[in-house]
């Protein structure tokens, strides 16, 4: 069977509950609204909507041998990117090695699948929502020269959604010192009563120490920065 070099094993992603019918009509929806956002010239200018599907060549009939197909999706500027599978049914074999669908964002690999159900050696998507870690994130499909069986390959779906970068992993030094505000593309900071923001837009000074007032100006910190 295949001699493909073998692949590092799945990374931790987040895994969420599986996505319905209903979930997807909701983000078609919310595509189409900021479509039309955007399309106004006087209101506000929203990201172009970032949604599709993704699936192995001629799914749902079997895939080929020898196949490999890359898809690079990118978001804008405080979005990532959520990736959920409907159909999932690849060649299972030992970590993956001849038929595998990876998940990478640059160097890291986030998750390498194969299979139709999870083992100790193998990983398969079942319910998992995966979510690239910045704003980009790389599907392959690869093929190896044989199949056992015919496999119907995968079809998957994705979306950009907000970075919520007020919510910080236990441990990790939050964003603001004081009160963090999420919104669409980025967040901002705030300040306690007393208080003024630095400069940095991230600290909080003593507004009697300052000797004078900072302007109540809470600009956007870019999220990628
Ligand atoms: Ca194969
Ligand atoms: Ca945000």
């Amino acid at each position: 069977m295949g001699s493909v070099p073998r692949m590092p094993g799945a990374g931790r992603l987040g895994a969420g509950p599986a996505v319905g019918q209903t979930d997807q009509r909701l983000l078609v929806m919310l595509g189409l609204l900021w479509g039309s956002a955007a399309a106004t010239s006087s209101g506000p200018q929203w990201p172009k909507p970032v949604f599709g599907r993704l699936a192995s060549p001629g799914f749902p009939g079997k895939y080929a041998n020898n196949q490999k197909q890359r898809w690079a999706l990118t978001a804008p500027p405080g979005y990532r990117l959520r990736l959920y599978f409907t159909h999932f049914h690849l060649e299972p074999s030992y970590l993956c090695e001849y038929d595998f669908v990876k998940l990478s964002a640059g160097p890291t690999v986030l998750a390498t699948l194969c299979g139709s159900e999870s083992t100790d050696t193998e990983r398969a998507p079942g319910n998992d929502t995966f979510y690239s870690p910045g704003s980009s994130l790389d599907v392959t499909f690869r093929s190896d020269y044989s199949n056992e069986k015919p496999f119907a390959g995968f079809e998957a779906f994705y979306s950009a959604e907000d970075i919520d970068e007020c919510q910080v992993p236990p441990g990790e030094a939050p964003p603001c010192e004081h009160h963090c505000h999420n919104h669409l593309g980025g967040f901002y900071c705030s300040c306690r009563m007393g208080y003024v923001l630095h400069r940095n837009k991230h600290t909080c000074s003593d507004s009697n120490r300052q000797g004078g007032i900072w302007p109540i100006l809470w600009e956007d910190v870019a999220a990628q920065d």
